[in-house]
């Protein structure tokens, strides 16, 4: 492929690549390969491209058309199958993230059988990483962080955490966070602003509300205790019990259960939070 594109940039310093308009329906589609996904995928089939080499150029962000060294965002060769059929798949454009409408033209035998691909909007890319850490009785037990819409508990994004931390993806804005697993207190962090990469400070969840009423107290010791000695697997083992998650209820659930005695679920607003 190198080869070419030194040939396909040399005749474009030169001239410009003619492109015939449509004469009937487009032998190409180029489109983004998903939401917040800045990979594109062009493909097509006609008779004229029938086992040829095929070129394709996606160029000219915002740009008057033409192809130049600059307006280049990416080029790229393959063959067409014996009915003409090639595609491009997920391929990344060079200036990401970026925003702007781009031409892709494909044709065959470097382009002198050019057809227009269509056009694509680029999208500039806007998630940012929100990362931390969270403390539970055994990193086996997994904690779940939903970023809700500020007011709401209707999650946006979802992350778990992963030995203990966890990474999100998420769009700037203004979230209610809610860290929370089955058996355990919740910790709600109100207003979070996320402008850009964001590494939150460490949580700890306490353990032992097992009825999730929001405090811990004797209701939530009478199950522990009912189903004491379960294992995974036994008519009276519930997960919501095995509070550090090593399929045992036992006394390391019973005593941090205890240990929780009296206590609430959080609401901290983020300035508080960050004190
Ligand atoms: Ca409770
Ligand atoms: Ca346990």
């Amino acid at each position: 492929m190198k080869k070419m594109i030194s040939f396909i940039l040399a005749a474009a310093m030169s001239a410009m690549v003619a492109v015939p308009a449509f004469a009937a329906a487009p032998e190409a589609d180029t489109v983004r390969d998903g939401e917040n996904v800045n990979t594109w995928t062009t493909s097509g089939q006609s008779d004229n491209f029938k086992d040829k080499m095929m070129t394709m150029i996606a160029y000219a962000p915002n740009g008057e058309g033409e192809i130049t060294v600059d307006s280049i965002q990416y080029i790229d060769q393959t063959t067409a199958d014996a009915s003409g059929a090639y595609s491009f798949d997920s391929y990344i454009p060079k200036d990401l993230p970026t925003a702007g409408e781009y031409t892709v033209i494909v044709g065959s035998e470097v382009l002198d059988n050019a057809i227009d691909a269509g056009k694509i909007e680029q999208i500039k890319v806007t998630d940012v990483a929100v990362t931390g850490t969270i403390t539970t009785q055994s990193n086996a037990a997994k904690a779940t962080i939903d970023f809700c819409a500020a007011g709401t508990t209707t999650p946006v994004v979802s992350a778990k955490t992963t030995d203990g931390a966890f990474s999100a993806n998420v769009a700037p804005g203004t979230y209610d966070v809610i860290i929370s697993r089955p058996g355990y207190l919740k910790y709600t962090i109100t207003g979070v602003v996320i402008e850009d990469a964001l590494s939150l400070k460490g949580v700890k969840l306490l353990p032992g509300d097992i009825d999730a009423n929001n405090l811990v107290n004797t209701d939530d010791l009478t199950p522990i205790i009912s189903g004491f000695a379960q294992k995974t697997g036994d008519a009276g083992y519930n997960v919501i019990l095995d509070l550090d998650a090593n399929n045992i209820i036992n006394t390391d659930d019973l005593a941090p259960t205890i240990s929780s005695f009296g206590q609430r679920s959080t609401v901290i607003d983020f300035a508080d939070f960050n004190k």
